[in-house]
């Protein structure tokens, strides 16, 4: 129903305006189908070929339409083979420089205390490739603590890093197409320095938004490590191993490195780092009419916890969105929006996060962003572009 037609029915009174009760009733009970969605016009790339064993329900931002993610619409990053694993026949081992090595059953698992969190999961990825701008997700988690698991192996002294595996496994090759290369099957691995992994935060996982974890997103267990970017969060977890090596798997030591020169006391340095701790962002995510009021909404999140969000139209000034009231979890997005009355036309949006330090969300023209070589950790302010007709 348009303004004007409200306006109407409620100018008549008396039994219109019950009528226009009714109307506004009816209204509300039909939810999301009165309200128009305004697509963003820069859509993403189609996932290409190569890249669609990797990347699976990419959900693009404006059908992302609520605080927690649904499973159904929450992305998954696979590099290996997505295994299927049998829960009875699942074990999670705890090896290596322990006094105290396990072996835990899911049920095992499962009788140890139970924690829950709601947490944010961001592939680094996302936002440094054209195809690939929506892969994050919102969700519930519930399982059991890592450092309680850890504690009850008694780590030995020198042990320096904890490797988490994963139960899925591929083929990697080294100086591929000279005399030296090197082909061999390995699981994906990710570690942590033990005091990283023994944040009370961090949880294995067993459950999603009150469900078993889906067979994409790590069923039967997964490592949910909120703060930091979904490569982090090891799915199929099968094995657990303390170290006195750090490790330089691929997830580590080659693949997801970000690549940075910086200008050091004159002269350039070039850092190589693993991908680790999330970084301040935010995204504008749906613009839709209601009531004859165009709204944009978006998501904030970041390490510190969000203080504020803030969009700049067509360039203009910066200007404070509203943070939307959900049940707020530090390691969750935080919601906002913004009503505003666009003419008709072409516009764009541009958002940015400010933390709870004091941090502001780097614009793409920041020496953090232009000085990075590699697409992990694109947390410059993200532009859209949208139609008013
Ligand atoms: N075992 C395993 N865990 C993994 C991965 C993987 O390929 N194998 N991908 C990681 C990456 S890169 C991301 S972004 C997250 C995505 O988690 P999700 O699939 O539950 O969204 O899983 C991480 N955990
Ligand atoms: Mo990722």
């Amino acid at each position: 129903m348009d303004q004007l037609h409200r306006r109407n029915l409620l100018l008549k009174g008396g039994a219109a305006a019950g009528i226009a009760l009714l109307h506004g009733r009816a209204f509300a009970q039909t939810g999301p189908t009165s309200e128009r969605l305004i697509p963003w016009i820069d859509q993403p790339e189609p996932v290409p070929a190569a890249a669609a064993g990797v990347i699976r329900t990419l959900t693009r931002w404006e059908d992302l339409d609520s605080w927690i993610t649904p499973n159904e619409k929450f992305f998954s990053v696979g590099h290996y083979d997505w295994p299927q694993l049998d829960e009875m026949a699942w074990r999670l081992d705890v090896a290596g420089l322990v006094t105290n090595p396990m072996s835990l059953s899911l049920g095992e698992l499962k009788a140890l205390p139970r924690q829950e969190v709601t947490s944010t999961i961001e592939c680094s990825g996302s936002n440094g490739l054209p195809f690939l701008t929506s892969a994050i997700g919102n969700a519930r988690w519930a399982g059991t603590s890592l450092a309680n698991i850890l504690r009850a192996a008694q780590i030995k002294a020198g042990a320096i890093e904890v490797v988490f595996f994963g139960a899925d496994k591929g083929e990697e090759t080294l100086r591929k197409s000279t005399p030296l290369e090197l082909t061999f099957t390995s699981n994906f691995a990710r570690s942590m320095s033990i005091d990283d992994a023994m944040n009370p935060a961090n949880l294995v996982c067993y459950e999603m938004n009150g469900s078993a974890l889906p067979a994409l997103n790590g069923f039967p267990v997964r490592l949910l490590t909120p703060g930091w970017y979904g490569v982090a969060n090891v799915k199929w977890l099968t094995r657990i191993e303390l170290r006195d090596t750090r490790f330089m798997g691929r997830f580590m030591g080659r693949d997801y490195v970000t690549v940075r020169e910086e200008r050091r006391d004159g002269r350039t340095i070039v850092t190589e780092t693993s991908v680790g701790r999330t970084l301040l962002k935010s995204a504008p995510s749906r613009i839709t009419l209601r009531d004859g009021r165009y709204r944009i909404a978006g998501a904030a999140w970041g390490p510190n916890g969000i203080a504020a969000a803030e969009v700049k139209i067509d360039g203009g000034p910066w200007v404070k969105a509203t943070l939307d009231d959900m049940a707020n979890s530090e390691s969750a997005w935080r919601f906002w929006h913004f009503d505003f009355p666009p003419g008709p036309g072409d516009h764009t949006v541009t958002s940015r996060a400010i933390d709870k330090v004091g941090n502001i969300q780097p614009a793409m023209d920041d020496a953090s962003i232009v000085n990075k070589k590699t697409y992990w950790e694109s947390n410059g302010q993200i532009t859209r572009r949208f139609r008013i007709s």
